[in-house]
């Protein structure tokens, strides 16, 4: 029987109680299937933080590499260890380190939920750049604490690093509805948005059966509002494209429903599975974190793995949930609930 390796990192707060519905999403849709997944749990944390003094161990990305995928909760207790602290100890250096630079976050709503606009038939796929742009992480500060306190911080933006994102939404736009959307600011940054431009231009002729267009990032966030059924795959940087994808899960009715896949599309190294939100430290200990987000990232990776079936078989069961109510008001239902019933469905 097919076995696939998946690291298990459920991290903080609500990262907890929604990767341990997802796996068992994973395990019932495995059965089904007919292949195994064998899971090996890590508890890199800020509770292992706290006792460590790092988010996870010296060796943490090389005890990763062997794995077919790796599925992560949630990151940041900002009440024990700076939230900058905890992303650059964990997150962002496992998406460099395997360059996953494809953060793939798929927007639309789900059957019985009802999203805040009128507009019911969006369909947008977002294309977040996740490896350099504004999280870079370079730079620094001098003079601190002083009145002449100075910090910079630098995005840097590649020919590989846009090139190879820009060519990703192309070949995913071509898959789909054949429109892409590429986000910038280059009015007001006049180099590395200019230069983004740029590259989308040079791309533009390799893909003539793509309709692409430029837009500025507040342009967009305004569209994403007024005409988000206008839109099919939207491209942007690293730090527009967390912003947008917020965005994006607020129209589809909140963070609970957003998925997302950091992929490495060379498939050298294992790429990583993750619901967009946070830890939620408010609602960590209530058991009403929405377990959907985390199970539609579960679907993404069996899809990633060679298993469309039992992807699409997860995404079935999610919405014969949500069409029945379940999971569908934030705070209604306990994550067991919304758990069980899609569990229901793959019996
Ligand atoms: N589910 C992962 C998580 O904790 N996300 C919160 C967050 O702030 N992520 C930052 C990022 O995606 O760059």
């Amino acid at each position: 029987m097919k076995t696939y390796s998946i690291a298990l990192i459920p991290g903080d707060g609500i990262g907890v109680p929604v990767t341990d519905a997802a796996g068992q999403v994973l395990e019932a849709a495995a059965r089904r299937g007919g292949f195994a997944l064998a899971t090996q749990t890590y508890p890199w944390s800020c509770a292992f933080y706290k006792q460590t003094g790092a988010m996870m161990p010296p060796d943490g990305v090389e005890t990763l590499r062997g794995f077919d995928a790796i599925f992560l909760g949630a990151v940041g207790w900002p009440a024990q260890v700076p939230d900058s602290v905890s992303l650059h100890g964990l997150l962002l250096p496992i998406r460099k380190a395997f360059v996953q630079y494809a953060n793939i976050r798929p927007h639309r709503l789900l059957p019985g939920v009802e999203g805040p606009l009128k507009a019911r038939q969006f369909d947008i796929l977002c294309i977040r750049e996740n490896t350099e742009g504004e999280y870079s992480g370079a730079g620094g500060r001098v003079h601190v604490g002083t009145p002449d306190e100075v910090a910079v911080e630098t995005s840097i933006f590649t020919r590989t690093g846009v090139e190879r994102i820009l060519r990703f939404a192309f070949e995913q736009a071509r898959k789909r509805r054949g429109k892409l959307a590429s986000v910038t600011k280059s009015n007001a940054q006049k180099y590395s948005m200019v230069f983004w431009d740029e590259v989308t231009e040079q791309l533009k002729p390799e893909y003539p059966d793509v309709d692409v267009t430029s837009y500025h990032i507040d342009a967009m966030a305004a569209r994403m509002v007024m005409a988000p059924e206008s839109l099919d795959v939207v491209v942007a940087s690293n730090l527009f494209g967390d912003i947008l994808t917020d965005l994006g899960a607020a129209i589809q009715g909140g963070l609970g429903f957003a998925a997302s896949a950091n992929i490495h599309p060379g498939r050298q190294a294992p790429s990583m599975f993750e619901p967009v939100h946070g830890s939620a430290p408010d609602i960590a200990h209530l058991g009403i974190a929405n377990p959907i987000a985390a199970i539609w990232s579960a679907a993404m990776m069996l899809d990633h793995l060679g298993e469309p079936g039992a992807a699409a078989d997860i995404l079935a069961a999610i919405e014969a949930a949500t069409a029945r109510g379940i999971g569908t008001t934030p705070g209604k239902d306990r994550t067991e609930a919304v758990t069980a019933a899609v569990l229901s469905s793959l019996v």
